[in-house]
């Protein structure tokens, strides 16, 4: 129950209650919380002060309305650190969650001039381009265009990249995939990107480009994807001494 003589405002004990609820599985996800006129009658405040706690909620992402419908639980975000390498195969099996791929495309092409540059490749070099939405427990978690040369990684075919394309490149040559620059983004959906990723055109999305390097140094990939802002947190360490 919420504490009337405490300096910390109505809303915000609602808020904290609410929170409370949803990690210990009271309210579960994507099911409806208690409607408006139920959450005032238990907690004994008007209903504006509860619309003000659960308008909080909704920005924060804890919660979601649909109209007409009600107000739900929203999943809770994918965590995934900033360290380390890893494919999208790797982060969803550490999560014990199944990955797949929906191949959008697979061409060869004259890269872009961007693509050309990061990749350092010379003239009449080709590149794959590979679009492929990834799934995680058949939902989709991004879209990626990647850019692979194609003189590094010859006779890669549609069949290679339904999986891991890393695993793909470490098992069928020897090379090791070493490091990468990796820069993220906000902005929001497009009706295509919307489209793909089943989410309301404008959504926030994280755009995010990696451009990662063999031990060599050779550059062998450049993605740019789409990630699900709705489904997705990245979280980094960060060290003062
Ligand atoms: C991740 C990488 C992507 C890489 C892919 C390989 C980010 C933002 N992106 O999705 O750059 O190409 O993994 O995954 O982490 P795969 O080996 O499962 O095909």
């Amino acid at each position: 129950m919420l504490d009337k003589k405490s300096p910390l405002p109505m809303y915000y004990q609602i808020e904290e209650d609410i929170k409370q609820k949803i990690d210990s599985a009271i309210y579960s996800e994507r099911e409806t919380i208690p409607s408006e006129r139920e959450l005032s009658e238990q907690y004994e405040v008007s209903r504006m002060t509860v619309r003000q706690a659960v308008t909080n909620l909704v920005n924060e992402g804890y919660l979601y309305r649909e109209k007409g419908k009600g107000t739900f639980v929203a999943e809770k975000k994918i965590e995934q650190p900033l360290q380390g390498m890893t494919s999208f195969t790797e982060d969803m099996k550490q999560r014990g969650m199944d990955s797949s791929s929906k191949l959008l495309d697979f061409t060869i092409i004259p890269p872009p001039a961007d693509i050309k540059r990061k990749l350092s490749l010379e003239e009449d070099r080709q590149v794959y381009e590979i679009h492929r939405i990834r799934y995680a427990d058949h939902q989709p978690m991004a879209v990626e265009r990647t850019f692979i040369p194609v003189a590094l990684v010859p006779g890669m075919q549609e069949k290679d990249v339904y999986g891991s394309i890393y695993e793909y490149i470490e098992k069928n040559h020897d090379y090791t995939i070493h490091k990468a620059t990796q820069m993220i983004e906000a902005t929001i959906a497009d009706e295509e990107q919307a489209e793909l990723l089943d989410i309301v055109p404008a959504a926030a999305i994280l755009h995010i480009e990696r451009t990662s390097l063999l031990q060599d140094g050779t550059p062998f990939e450049v993605v740019k994807s789409s990630y699900r802002a709705d489904r997705y947190k990245f979280i980094s360490e960060i060290h003062r001494s």
